[in-house]
């Protein structure tokens, strides 16, 4: 079975995480997963290409994730951040590891030597032995820019990388999203295969809007959600109207989506409708919203959607396959 995943960074990874042990246990013939990862987030720090969700992906499918942070590597030591710090030289405010420097040393000589990100990503998750396969949705330039206040500005406002608007800034209240360069990306190689050829096509509980909105802004991503065979199962990243972690609730009200659950599922729409996906996993404490989602012609399920550990991660993984496979099943 051919399983392709839609991903930002934590809440995604650890969905992925989850659905690997849930594949790993079924009797399933040996299920394959691609992993679209986003890379809007990506970022230039002190020289060096630092891209967070795939890197959060990666580290959490390899073992090497800090489990508490749910980014950055286990067992850090931030020495090379404190003598940069010494020096005065900025961004103090985000912290880059001595273990993940590695990393980014190594993307940042490549990308030097002409190598695209997707090659990249792939030297790098040889050492990692991550049971997916993991790709950048685009080897061009997006990156996430935020519109806030500011009271200096002329009008009032200015917009700020994604990075400093969610760890420098703590995510103030957001006017617009955007995702610079996405209108002149093209989609990382594998990127409309792994969609077309999947069997099974999951949306992970990741930001709407700068996750997974970023990667369908990449044209003909949408397009290829829209029109793939697989069964399309979204999973609901908003919990009784609050996100699971991360800023959602900041940024769907600057696309015009309420925090909730139904909203989410709505905006993402049924393809029955035109939408994007077939499927929508709800916690189980949003199981009010079940009509209103199905009047919008999705199929959907209230289910434990809290990922607390590995168990509930499989668990919700296994459902989400569950339900794709339902609709493949009624779809005939
Ligand atoms: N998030 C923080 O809240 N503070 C940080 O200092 C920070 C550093 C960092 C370094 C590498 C990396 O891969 C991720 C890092 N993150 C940090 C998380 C990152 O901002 C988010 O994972 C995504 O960009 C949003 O999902």
């Amino acid at each position: 079975m051919k399983v392709a995943v839609l991903s930002g960074g934590i809440g995604g990874a650890r969905f992925v995480a989850g659905l690997r042990d849930a594949l790993a246990t079924g009797d399933q013939d040996e299920a394959q997963v691609t992993v679209v990862g986003n890379t809007a987030d990506d970022i230039w720090l002190f020289g060096l290409r630092v891209c967070p969700d795939l890197d959060t992906v990666m580290y959490t499918l390899g073992g090497g994730i800090d489990p508490d942070r749910g980014w950055g590597r286990r067992d850090e030591t931030w020495h090379a951040k404190e003598e940069l710090a010494a020096y005065g030289v900025e961004p103090a405010w985000f912290g880059l590891g001595d273990r993940d420097l590695a990393t980014h040393l190594v993307r940042t000589q490549m990308l030097g030597a002409g190598y695209p990100l997707s090659e990249i990503t792939a030297a790098l998750c040889a050492r990692w032995d991550l049971g997916v396969t993991l790709i950048p949705m685009t080897d061009d330039r997006v990156e996430t820019h935020v519109v806030i206040d500011d009271a200096g500005a002329p009008d009032g406002r200015r917009a700020v990388h994604f990075q400093e608007y969610w760890v420098r800034l703590h995510a103030p209240v957001a006017h617009a999203v955007v995702p610079v360069g996405a209108d002149k990306a093209s989609p990382g190689p594998g990127v409309l295969e792994a969609i077309a050829d999947a069997d099974v096509l999951l949306v992970s509980p990741s930001n709407p809007v700068v996750s997974v909105g970023t990667i369908l802004a990449v044209p003909g991503i949408a397009d290829a959600v829209r029109s793939t065979g697989a069964a399309v199962v979204g999973v609901s990243p908003i919990i009784s109207g609050s996100p699971v972690r991360g800023m959602a609730d900041r940024l769907l009200p600057a696309i015009g989506v309420d925090v909730s659950a139904a909203a989410v599922g709505v905006h993402y729409g049924a393809r029955s409708h035109g939408g994007l996906i077939d499927g929508w996993l709800v916690d189980d404490s949003d199981s009010d919203a079940l009509p209103e989602l199905t009047d919008a012609g999705l199929l959907a399920r209230a289910v434990p959607l809290y990922l607390s550990d590995r168990d509930t991660s499989r668990a919700l993984a296994a459902e989400a396959v569950e339900l794709a496979g339902s609709i493949r099943r009624n779809a005939g």
